[in-house]
């Protein structure tokens, strides 16, 4: 993001705060705008109850701290952020806020509320000291549609609220299977942004992906080939920048894995394979068999909680095929969950934006404030805010990926393909914009970023290509222009 527009945004959130200086609430909020621009990405985990949300959000942080069970922590909105010591603090509706200790069951954090109900908590926050956050907070949110509606309620009210922009600048979304309210609920937080300033800011996970093939060693494959059909669905397309399977609870425990459980795995690994396969039938026979030996009850029922079927399966045929020290085993494990591929994504789609979706969030904040409680003499505010949404660069980027993903475009179908990719659709770096490998050298950038100019001002001078057509083609030719500006800016910094 050019540094112009990150300051200009700030600079009107500032003019703003002197036109509503007698107005606390609107004070407060742009005030709030403000810290935000200078915070780490907002990044919320939603989904439907038990889509496996908490569990994918500690295979991310890389901790098992996000609760997984059913207790009253699970209906509480909570933020995970960077901070040299652990702490948390509950932030009550009523009252002050206080810190809670910090206790540890079984490696697990547990959150003790004390007298506090869920009802009555507005956030928690935790603090945590794991590199993962330090570009991002995270947000995990209570399951939506779920029995009891002041829960659902709570996660639409944070992620898509009225007359404020989202607390969260983008989504990770969960679901098993793609149903009509996924799908409602990504529109309205997409609208939620609507307006001059409509992008879309979700990538979607097909979450639990172990569980699709009812745990069979090629789940991942079957779970693969549903993503793949997602990822065209029409609906989605236009809802989520991406769709990709992952078995979130064989990450988190890949990543926390103790001698314990290869243990376990290597007995398993070790037995006959007709016994094994017979014993790996079902969980219940799992657990209640009397094989292998060595085995207690205890440690069956840690491993199925932890890896699932499908893990345990999966962790036996690695250790048979030459995974037997349990470090190589665990990072094995995690590649093959799917998780790399998200946080390529995130980073690609968040990470890399995050000053123009902070910007953005900020500039929708100081939209609705200007709508909701007009006032004399803010004309200036309303020009200068039109003045950024309109000739941002970024924004256009953001708008025009967001218009052919919804309505489409007059281009052919390549060409429509290849301006998603000049406009950074699949992320924005230069080599990304440009289908050139990681590693491509700065000649080869700006003789492809070249090559793609001249050839989008001869479709734009084409007396076939419409008014719309050439809209498309301004805005990727001034990205190929940026690309090259950046590589120019490069090589006189060396
Ligand atoms: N097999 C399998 N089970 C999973 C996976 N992810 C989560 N689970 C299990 O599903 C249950 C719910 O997981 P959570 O991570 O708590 O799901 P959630 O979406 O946060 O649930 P709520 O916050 O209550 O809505 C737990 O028992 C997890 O162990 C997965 O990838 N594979
Ligand atoms: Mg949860």
């Amino acid at each position: 993001m050019r540094e112009a527009t990150s300051a200009g945004v700030a600079d009107l959130i500032q003019e703003a705060r002197a036109v509503y200086r007698d107005d606390p609430v609107a004070a407060e909020a742009l005030e709030g705008y403000a810290r935000r621009l200078a915070e780490p990405l907002r990044v919320a985990v939603a989904g439907m109850v038990k889509a496996g949300k908490s569990t994918l959000l500690n295979a991310i942080i890389g901790e098992e701290i996000a609760p997984t069970d059913t207790g009253e922590c699970t209906r509480i909105v909570t933020w995970y952020r960077y901070g040299h010591s652990p702490r948390i603090t509950l932030y009550p509706l009523e009252g002050e806020p206080r810190t809670l200790p910090l206790k540890r069951v079984d490696g697990r954090l547990v959150f003790v509320l004390g007298q506090e109900h869920a009802e009555d908590v507005e956030r928690l926050v935790v603090e945590w000291p794991s590199e993962s956050l330090r570009e991002v907070t995270l947000i995990d949110t209570p399951g939506i549609a779920s029995l009891s509606e002041d829960v659902s309620a709570r996660s639409v009210r944070f992620l898509t609220p009225e007359d404020s922009p989202s607390q969260a600048d983008a989504v990770i979304y969960l679901m098993r299977h793609m149903h009509a309210s996924d799908l409602r609920f990504l529109e309205s937080f997409r609208d939620t942004e609507a307006g001059r300033s409509g992008t879309v800011n979700a990538v979607a996970v097909l979450s639990r992906a172990d569980e699709i093939g009812a745990g069979r060693i090629d789940s991942l494959l079957s779970a693969g080939d549903i993503a793949e059909r997602y990822r065209r669905d029409h609906s989605l397309r236009k809802l989520a920048l991406g769709v990709v399977p992952v078995a979130g609870l064989l990450a988190q425990s890949a990543r926390s894995m103790r001698q314990a459980d290869y243990e376990s795995l290597a007995l398993l690994a070790g037995m006959e394979r007709a016994d094994r396969e017979k014993l790996l039938l079902s969980a219940d026979r799992f657990l209640r068999s009397a094989v292998p030996e060595r085995l207690g009850a205890d440690a069956r029922a840690s491993l199925l909680e932890r890896f699932g079927l499908f893990g345990i399966r999966l962790g036996v045929v690695l250790i048979r095929a030459g995974f037997t020290d349990p470090t190589p085993l665990a990072h094995e494990l995690a590649r093959r969950s799917g998780l790399d591929p998200l946080l390529a994504m995130v980073a690609r789609q968040f990470h890399a934006r995050a000053d123009a979706l902070k910007a953005r969030t900020a500039l929708v904040g100081v939209e609705t404030l200007l709508r909701t409680s007009p006032r004399e003499g803010s004309g200036h505010l309303a020009a200068a805010l039109e003045r950024l949404q309109v000739n941002a660069h970024e924004f256009r980027e953001l708008r025009l990926l967001a218009t052919l993903r919804t309505a489409g475009s007059t281009l052919s179908h390549d060409l429509a393909v290849e301006a998603e990719r000049l406009l950074g659709g699949a992320g924005t770096a230069a080599y990304l914009r440009l289908a050139l490998e990681p590693e491509a050298p700065p000649e080869e950038i700006i003789a492809k970023a070249r090559e793609c100019l001249r050839r989008w001002r001869l479709v734009s001078e084409n007396p076939m290509t419409d008014r719309s057509g050439q809209d498309v083609c301004r805005v990727v030719m001034r990205s190929c222009e940026g690309v090259l500006a950046d590589c120019a800016a490069l090589q006189l910094n060396h």
